[in-house]
């Protein structure tokens, strides 16, 4: 009895939710927004975060005997109301974003500010932002929510993560040697560490993943290790980086035989995990030549100023 009383007052209760529905939105017809009104909304939230914290840079200038090299961050507010704010110590770099990225259909193209904070350059070489790099995170919001993070090394090909990060990281060195411990454990000696401030247009927009909503401007600490000079990850005898034909850094926009592939597969594969870049099928690394220091030269046999490896008819 009391039973069928409460599945009753379940059942009214949903009649009138249903009801609701049909008058109210849905959550689904909401459009996306623009990405030329979220990056200011971005840009004005990051410079307020930037004026109004600040890092360990004092353990950094002088480190403390049992300094972890970690960042630290934190308000500037009572005791550290002196403190000096990040926005006096970032760097950043200008990206443009199309919103075709984002499967919007607005055709726009809009430059993004990422900011970068190097709190200790690293000593050894400079990935590159298709580089396989040995890297530790720990990702959050502006509000302080962690979202994600690695306690330790791990290694990541930059171009499958988010666009804003694979380009920050590129601004730092890694670390100069893999020292043993009395113990038997390893670390990397004086590695890269600092931050990464991204707007939300160059991580997840309009997307949302556990922790992180929509249009959320992102922050990731980030220590650099180790890292692949040359990646090439689709073996084929070209570095990653050399397949970014349009130069803006993101090798995932670049696809020489897009056409020919729609129409036999899908995904499509961009030039940096496609070994036959024409699908031609003469593999790329049977049409360009590396010589015994490795030099790479790309034969144009019918002088079109296409490169075999890129030509469908040479
Ligand atoms: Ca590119
Ligand atoms: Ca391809
Ligand atoms: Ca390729
Ligand atoms: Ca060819």
């Amino acid at each position: 009895m009391q039973m069928r009383k409460v599945v009753l007052a379940m059942t009214v209760f949903v009649f009138i939710l249903s009801c609701g529905n049909d008058d109210g939105p849905d959550v689904d017809l909401i459009p996306p927004q623009l990405l030329s009104d979220v990056v200011v909304e971005d840009e004005e939230a990051l410079q307020a975060y930037l004026q109004t914290h600040f890092y360990n840079y004092e353990d950094f200038e002088n480190p403390p005997a049992d300094f972890d090299f970690q960042v630290l961050l934190d308000t500037i507010a009572g005791v550290n109301s002196d403190k000096r704010p990040l926005a006096q110590d970032v760097e950043s770099i200008t990206i443009e974003v199309s919103s075709e990225d984002f499967d919007l259909d607005d055709n726009e193209t809009i430059p993004h500010t990422m900011y970068y904070l190097i709190a200790r350059q690293g000593e050894g070489g400079m990935p590159t932002s298709a580089d396989s790099t040995y890297i530790r995170y720990e990702g959050s919001l502006l509000n302080g929510n962690l979202f994600d993070g690695t306690s330790d090394y791990t290694w990541q090909y930059l171009p499958f993560f988010l666009r804003g990060y694979s380009q920050g990281i590129s601004k730092f060195r890694v670390g100069d040697a893999i020292v043993e411990n009395p113990d038997g454990t390893t670390e990397i000696s004086n590695g890269g560490v600092g931050i990464i401030f991204l707007p939300s247009g160059l991580a997840y927009f309009n997307g949302s993943s556990t922790g992180i909503p929509s249009y959320s401007p992102l922050i990731f600490k980030i220590s650099t290790g180790l890292y692949i000079p040359d990646t090439d990850y689709d073996g084929d005898g070209i570095p990653s980086i050399m397949e970014d034909l349009n130069g803006d850094g993101d090798v995932t926009n670049d696809n020489t035989d897009l056409e020919q592939e729609e129409a036999i597969r899908s995904p499509a594969f961009p030039n940096h995990l496609d070994p036959d870049d024409d699908e031609d099928g003469i593999l790329t690394r049977d049409e360009i030549i590396i010589d015994d220091q490795g030099n790479i030269s790309f034969p144009d046999d019918d002088n079109d100023g296409i490169p075999n490896y890129l030509d469908r008819d040479s």
